[in-house]
């Protein structure tokens, strides 16, 4: 072989094996890349859904003439004259709600006393009858603008039920509550969550009449046309009801979701006849068509208008807290109503017990030990570190740890560099994909033995678990049981 053969030969071989290692390299980077995300299980949420389950908690807001009366319900004859706050201060309450770390606020705008909190022109029965700022005020406007002063998201309560409209029950009422829909939904900005109340009395003033009207609720509001209109005029709204379509009611006011709570539903059972409806809400149920999670609508007081009466009665902090563990902690969003005063102000009561509560939402869950902890699986999407066990420790809510497709149960441990003091184990599913595990539990290790701590049904958005502190280096979560391959965004430990 002549020299510059030999030199040609020997560059062709370098050539290939650089070639080769490059290929190789490159596959092998691929074939990480390659491994392809579990498919979804449907249904999963909308983007405006998920940014609803991120809020976690928001505030509701009941106000009007029934603050002035003492009642709950108010008939609908109640003189607009008589709402009159002396020291209305709405930024004091959207203020106190964005300190305590609520994202949201949703305003009763119209309860069943059919008074309205802004001057709508299709009626007589508003604010612009009563003494409040000479009949210029809109407390509507001025909630509105103050959610957008404080970095807060703006919702509505319109009462369906109208005690106060001569026309209830009759197709006018329809046009006039549409009307109504028409002016909140065009001159305040954008509104995130429209709250349609299920309660509808009968009896009320009805423009004089004073008599019972019944209507069929199932058709009555002919709900399609409304949804539509609304949504024509605010594309990202959502609606709560009973039966959603986009948020469901939990079948209970007294502030939890179920500890088995799917956030998906088929509408069409609700109304089927079923005896255990309220269960069906508090629960959800697994195989359901729609994505349609539990919001909890709770009051920090007995009732959801302002009594002085109450004013000892006001959720303590630590009952808030528990509140909080039974629907955030449940994978739900919570909805906590904070009723302003005659004065039209948050009561000093009221504004001690939310300080109180973000105290303890600050002090239990501010030093996450997972932080700094290692953790392991049994095994992962296939073998791939894109599906590693560190996802869930990164945080970061869209990598997360997730199996082979045909791995519908396994285990993941946390280890720490030290013994630590455990009580609560907080973890989440990545709903974008679906809502999947259907049990678990929580083992620590205690003189050399695993110890099972803790033993739970669903996960969703996110789950916390309260556990009797414990000493422990090492914590285990079993998945038990799953629709698909568990998908686990995020783990914490406090
Ligand atoms: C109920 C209403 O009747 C209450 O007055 C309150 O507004 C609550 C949030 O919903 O159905």
């Amino acid at each position: 072989m002549s020299t510059s053969l030999k030199t040609k030969s020997i560059s062709i071989i370098k050539a290939f094996t650089i070639t080769c290692c490059f290929i190789l390299l490159n596959s092998a980077c691929t074939s990480t890349n390659e491994v392809s995300p579990p498919e979804p299980i449907y249904p999963v949420p909308t983007e405006d859904q998920m940014a609803w389950h991120e809020m976690e908690m928001n505030a509701f807001i009941h106000f009007t003439t029934n603050t002035f009366t003492g009642k709950e319900w108010g008939y609908g004859d109640e003189s607009p004259e008589i709402f009159n706050p002396t020291d209305m201060d709405v930024e004091q309450w959207v203020s106190t709600i964005n300190d305590a770390g609520f994202k949201g606020v949703i305003l009763t705008t119209k309860h069943h006393d059919g008074f309205c909190l802004w001057p709508s022109e299709y009626t007589e029965h508003s604010v612009k009858n009563s003494p409040y700022k000479d009949g210029k005020g809109d407390v509507v406007k001025e909630v509105s603008d103050a959610c957008k002063k404080f970095g807060l998201k703006f919702g509505v309560y319109l009462s369906p039920w109208d005690r106060n409209f001569k026309e209830y029950g009759q197709p006018e009422y329809i046009t006039y509550f549409r009307n109504q829909l028409k002016e909140l939904l065009t001159n305040y900005g954008p509104v995130f969550e429209m709250w349609f109340d299920g309660a509808n009395g009968g009896d009320g003033y009805y423009g004089g009449a004073k008599e019972t009207r019944k209507i069929d609720n199932k058709t009555y509001y002919d709900w399609p046309n409304t949804i539509k209109l609304a949504r024509e005029l605010q594309p990202h709204i959502l609606f709560f009801s009973d039966a959603g379509p986009d948020i469901r009611w939990v079948g209970n006011e007294r502030g939890y979701v179920g500890e088995t709570n799917w956030n998906t539903m088929t509408p069409d059972t609700l109304y089927a006849g079923k005896a255990d409806i309220n269960d069906l809400l508090n629960a959800g149920s697994e195989d359901g068509t729609d994505w349609i999670p539990g919001e909890v609508d709770v009051s920090i007081r007995p009732g959801w208008f302002y009594h002085a009466h109450e004013d000892s009665k006001v959720k303590t902090p630590e009952q808030l807290f528990d509140i909080y563990l039974t629907s955030v902690g449940r994978g739900s969003v919570l909805l906590l109503n904070i009723p302003p005063d005659r004065r039209g102000l948050v009561h000093e009561n009221d504004v001690e017990s939310l300080k109180g509560f973000r105290a303890l939402l600050d002090e239990r869950f501010s030093n996450n030990i997972a932080d700094k902890a290692k953790a392991t699986a049994d095994s992962y999407r296939g073998k791939s570190k894109q599906y590693g066990p560190a996802n869930m420790l990164d945080n970061n809510m869209d990598t997360y740890w997730t199996t082979d497709d045909d791995v519908k149960t396994g285990s993941f441990e946390i280890a720490f560099a030290q013994p630590e003091e455990v009580s609560y184990i907080l973890l989440q599913e990545y709903i974008k994909l679906g809502q999947r595990v259907k049990g678990f539990n929580v083992e620590v290790m205690k003189n050399n033995e695993w110890q099972q701590v803790s033993n739970a049904t669903t996960m969703g958005y996110k789950r916390i678990l309260k556990i009797d502190p414990v000493t422990t280096q090492r914590i285990r979560i079993n998945i038990t049981d799953s629709k698909a391959c568990p998908v686990i965004s995020n783990v914490e430990v406090y």
